[in-house]
């Protein structure tokens, strides 16, 4: 299942800012990882409410929700490694 990555964004959902939703998302790319992206605002916090976290990157792997970029990171290793 494709992983999907909620991604901050300014008022024009193709600017994307945040450093920590970067790191991650050079992460996937250089793992190797598919991912679609969720254009996310400061105030939409009920779009992060399945997740029980208020700030992104949240990223879901089907029914898994990873929050903390770290956590992500750890995540994107070792999913690289079991795809090798
Ligand atoms: N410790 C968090 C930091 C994430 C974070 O601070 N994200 C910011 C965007 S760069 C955010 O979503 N802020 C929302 C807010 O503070 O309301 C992580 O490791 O992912």
């Amino acid at each position: 299942m494709a992983l999907k990555l909620y991604d901050l964004c300014g008022r024009d959902e193709q600017l994307r800012f945040s450093p920590y939703c970067w790191r991650v998302r050079m992460a996937l790319a250089h793992k190797g990882l598919e991912f679609t992206t969720v254009a996310w605002r400061f105030l939409d916090k009920q779009a992060l409410e399945f997740a029980d976290y208020d700030k992104v990157p949240v990223l879901c792997d089907g029914d898994q929700v990873v929050t903390s970029y770290c956590q992500i990171l750890c995540m994107a290793g070792q999913a690289a490694v079991l795809s090798d």
